[in-house]
């Protein structure tokens, strides 16, 4: 944020405030950058072992917590894969669907603003 100090200031005037100073102080604002969950989705062809291999493979999971999103997803038709900022998430949504497309499989994913 620029702030503008506009006043009597060192204007090499007399005093009498016939001049002004600005001083022009960068405050330093610092911008939390909005954030997305990753989304996947439910269908009835994709197998349970593809989905489990996203998940860990573009999404940091260990098999464990593969499982357990890859069973949640499959039990209520969708499950967050991972919050992140707009250029990740659209990034893994875009990996998540190439692969699955290069290894015809319907698999859906998405983003969504958090
Ligand atoms: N429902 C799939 C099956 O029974 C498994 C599956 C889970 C598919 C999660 C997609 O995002 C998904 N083979």
């Amino acid at each position: 944020m620029n702030m503008r100090i506009i006043g009597q200031g060192n204007d090499g005037d007399d005093g009498t405030g016939t001049g002004t100073t600005t001083i022009t102080r960068t405050k330093e604002k610092t911008q939390k950058p909005s954030l997305y969950k990753v989304l996947m989705l439910n269908d009835d062809y994709t197998p349970m072992e593809f989905v489990v291999h996203i998940l860990e493979a573009i999404f940091g999971m260990n098999q464990e917590e593969a499982t357990n999103v890859m069973l949640m997803v499959h039990q209520k038709g969708v499950g967050v894969c991972g919050v992140y900022t707009y250029e990740i998430a659209e990034s893994k949504v875009t990996e998540t669907i190439d692969y699955a497309i290069k290894n015809e499989h319907p698999l859906q994913c998405t983003m969504e603003k958090e």
